[in-house]
């Protein structure tokens, strides 16, 4: 089954979807053991570990490459976040190739202007929604699979500019194609984005919504659920936690001159081995050993 047909299959089962924020294959793995149904390959945390700021930096092939390392690290359908598309329409095109056979089960593509400045800066530039309904329009155009899916983001309320713009714009994406709406805000409640979903539901129930609660962290995945939202994605906490726990380690190393001090934050080396599969690899060199001795005393004068 394809990552899009994997992604579409979970959503019918009629529950919200809980989807991780990852930024490399490790940190997927480890949400894939902590139960999500998905994983968001965050421009921001794919940004993070390259030392870089999420400002359209890092180029295509660079996001692209570890959208692929993620994708093949865990059979998690994966919604890949392509930014602006990278560029124009033409940029798009190609992008949305790329990552299809990247394996992304889904492409998220955002109405601002390239190059964008993450969602939580200042400085938020909109483009014209028709011409953002044109980019959603030749991202379903581009795919393969028909399972594929194209997330279209509104950043309406990010840019202050209102939700009537919000609704109109997510309308458009909708009629233009998009198999999800993501409705993007900064609040420090849900409050505009449950707004946002009650007027979606009347309007345009069968294309899901989904909520990105970062500031908005207080509100419960069932909260949000019973507003209408399908699809819940927690983009950045992994990359944040690892910052946290990374930094206190380290920092407990050069204040006691030992790790000691610092071993019960820490998992077992063994944690790493089981995470990476190391006992494939045992299981592995052992068959190998196994089956060459066999095919050596299967040869005859031996
Ligand atoms: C990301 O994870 O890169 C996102 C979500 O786009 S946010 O940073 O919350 O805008
Ligand atoms: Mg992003």
């Amino acid at each position: 089954m394809s990552g899009g047909a994997a992604l579409r299959a979970a959503l019918s089962l009629g529950r919200p979807l809980r989807v991780a924020g990852v930024h490399d294959a490790l940190s997927a793995l480890v949400a894939q053991r902590c139960g999500f149904d998905a994983a968001w390959a965050s421009g921001l945390g794919v940004a993070a570990v390259n030392g870089m700021p999420d400002a359209n930096v890092l180029t295509m092939s660079e996001v692209c490459d570890a959208t692929r390392v993620i994708s093949q690290a865990t059979p998690m359908p994966v919604i890949s976040d392509c930014d602006t598309g990278f560029g124009e329409v033409r940029n798009l095109r190609r992008s949305v190739a790329e990552f299809e056979r990247g394996g992304a089960a889904a492409v998220c593509i955002e109405d601002k202007l390239y190059p964008k400045r993450n969602s939580f800066r200042p400085g938020q530039e909109l483009l014209d929604p028709y011409e953002f309904a044109m980019k959603v329009r030749v991202a379903k155009e581009t795919q393969l699979d028909p399972d594929f899916m194209v997330f279209a983001r509104v950043e309406s309320l990010i840019a202050g500019v209102g939700m009537e713009d919000a609704l109109l714009r997510a309308g458009l994406y909708a009629e233009a194609g998009a198999d999800a709406i993501v409705i993007h805000s900064k609040a420090e409640t849900a409050t505009e984005v449950t707004e946002f979903s009650r007027h979606w539901q009347e309007r345009s129930p069968q294309v899901p919504l989904v909520a990105i609660p970062t500031t908005y962290h207080r509100t419960t995945i069932e909260e949000l659920t019973a507003s209408g939202i399908a699809i819940v994605i927690y983009a950045n906490q992994a990359i944040r936690a690892s910052v946290r726990a990374m930094e206190s380690a380290l920092r407990g190393i050069v204040d006691a001159g030992t790790s000691s001090e610092i071993e019960d934050e820490l998992v077992p080396v063994g944690a790493l081995f089981e995470l990476t599969g190391e006992d494939l690899i045992d299981r592995l060199d052992q068959r190998f050993l196994a089956d060459t001795e066999d095919a050596r005393a299967r040869q005859p004068g031996e």
